[in-house]
């Protein structure tokens, strides 16, 4: 187990799936310390070899009411064009980690809470989750990635419509639309994200990063693009043992059996 330095983001490792949790009370809103410590947390996580999953987690009441607006409320336009670059580089580093992520939600995921939860591969939400892009409300819009990632996860006319009302989407409305993947209690939240990154421990890691990568930039550009970046991360695939190791097991073993050493 190891831990970062700053108290309001922790960075845990147990049996190969990080941790990476918020510990602001009351809301885990995000001020410029927690975005940058986030993104140092998701930086380590995506390095680091004994991690093979990462869950994002607020704890048993809360996952993020967004940015800290008390902070933002004193910013001028000069300061904000000046670090809106380096404050997006906190989903960003979420987003880039090469290994399957879950964001653990329970109550409020809000603004740049919600933006942090679409960064991430797989959403899993309490009963008593509550998700939104309320921005709007403030005379703004989502500035850590949700214009986009919200458009590409649900869609964008229901984006907009989130977006332009600001108003909050209950776990099963969440469902619903595909915003977030499960729903389970809130208390059994973090253990559904933890059942959902066990697959892929002990994985062919740099098959998932392969794979993670190819659609996450094949989504981005037109067909043509996209299969040749499928074209080369498969190729790449036959420089890992894992590859070796995953065929000579079929042939010897049948499907399925495989012992793969993450190489
Ligand atoms: N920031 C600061 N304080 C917050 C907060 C927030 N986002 N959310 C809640 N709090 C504080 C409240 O002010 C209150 O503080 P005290 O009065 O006790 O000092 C305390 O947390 C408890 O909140 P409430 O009393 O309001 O509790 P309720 O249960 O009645 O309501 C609520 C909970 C979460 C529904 C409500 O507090 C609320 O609506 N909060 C604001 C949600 C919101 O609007 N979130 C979006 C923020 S804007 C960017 C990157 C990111 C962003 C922008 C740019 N760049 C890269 C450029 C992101 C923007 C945002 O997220």
């Amino acid at each position: 187990m190891s831990e970062t330095a700053p108290s309001t983001v922790s960075l845990t490792v147990e049996s190969g799936i990080a941790t990476i949790l918020l510990d602001r009370p009351p809301m885990n809103a995000l001020n410029a310390q927690v975005q940058g410590a986030l993104a140092a947390a998701a930086a380590e996580a995506g390095q680091r070899h004994d991690v093979s999953g990462v869950i994002v987690y607020g704890g048993e009441k809360v996952f993020a009411a967004g940015a800290d607006i008390k902070e933002m409320e004193a910013m001028s336009y000069t300061d904000m064009a000046d670090h809106s670059r380096s404050l997006q580089d906190f989903t960003r580093a979420l987003a880039r980690i090469p290994k399957p992520t879950v964001a653990a939600i329970t109550g409020y995921a809000l603004g740049g809470g919600c933006e942090v939860a679409l960064a991430c591969d797989f959403r899993v939400a309490g009963r008593n989750a509550k998700l939104g892009q309320p921005e709007i409300l403030l005379g703004i819009i989502p500035g850590a990635g949700g214009t986009q990632r919200l458009a590409r996860l649900v869609g964008p006319a229901r984006a907009k419509e989130l977006i332009f009302s600001g108003r909050f989407v209950d776990a099963q409305e969440a469902l619903a639309i595909g915003l977030v993947d499960e729903v389970v209690e809130a208390e059994d939240v973090y253990a559904a994200a933890k059942a959902r990154l066990a697959p892929y421990v002990d994985g062919p890691a740099y098959a998932i990063a392969a794979a993670k990568e190819a659609i996450d930039r094949g989504v981005e550009v037109d067909l043509e693009t996209g299969l040749e970046i499928e074209r080369m991360l498969f190729s790449s695939l036959f420089a890992t043992k894992d590859r070796e190791i995953g065929m000579r097991s079929f042939v010897e073993n049948g499907p399925g059996n495989a012992k793969f050493q993450g190489a």
